[in-house]
């Protein structure tokens, strides 16, 4: 009997869970937003802008969003760290790509890098969620900017939900409804990708 009903309890009480990568180029804001989606999501108080040190490793967030818990990486973006990120492409179910809408001058770059890590195939199929960051800033470009650069590789992005998104992560602008969205598309993307039961 109580095989049974602590069985029935670990069933009712299980939760989804789900790995999301967060990467872009170095300076795009990437944990900034790990910090911010844990205020919207956990209301914990994110850690102040000054106190973000460059991220050398692997900066994880665990956050509980309904039924679900997702866990979030933020990798390091600088140029010899990009070569890590693959490591993590096989276990994803979702990549979150950061982009500086106010760095016109590596925009070149960031694109480059975002075609080197949709053309994958360790990815095929994965949710893709591009985010324009930085948008409270006067200088930033407009998404329709952004998507402009990035349309030109659009065909390689496959069978796949995507999707481009203006934020603000200093300030929080959008990343609630992102974040959402993300959610949404992993659990569309069960059957290629199934969250792990714990
Ligand atoms: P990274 O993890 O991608 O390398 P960080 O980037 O999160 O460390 O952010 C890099 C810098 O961009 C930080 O400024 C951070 O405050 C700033 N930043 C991140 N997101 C935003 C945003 O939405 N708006 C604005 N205005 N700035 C943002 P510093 O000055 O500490 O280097
Ligand atoms: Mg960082």
């Amino acid at each position: 009997m109580y095989t049974l009903l602590s069985g029935l309890y670990n069933h009712l009480t299980r939760k989804e869970e789900y790995y999301v990568l967060i990467i872009g180029l170095d300076n795009a804001g990437k944990t900034t937003l790990l910090e911010r989606i844990k205020s919207v999501f956990m209301g914990v108080s994110s850690l102040p802008p000054d106190k973000i040190a460059p991220t050398v490793g692997l900066n994880i967030g665990r956050v509980d969003i309904k039924s679900s818990r997702i866990n979030f990486w933020d990798l390091g973006g600088q140029r010899d760290l990009q070569s890590l990120w693959e490591r993590y492409y096989s276990e994803c179910h979702a990549i979150v790509f950061v982009v500086d809408s106010t760095d016109s001058k590596r925009l070149e770059e960031c694109k480059d890098t975002f075609e080197k890590m949709i053309t994958n195939d360790a990815v095929e199929g994965v949710p893709l969620l591009m985010l324009a960051n930085k948008q409270d800033l006067p200088d930033a470009l407009r998404v329709e900017e952004i998507k402009e650069v990035f349309n030109k590789i659009a065909v390689k992005l496959g069978a796949r939900d995507s999707r481009v998104l203006p934020v603000s992560a200093l300030e929080g602008h959008g990343v609630k409804d992102a974040i959402d969205w993300l959610i949404l598309r992993l659990q569309r993307n069960k059957m290629n990708r199934p969250p792990i039961f714990r």
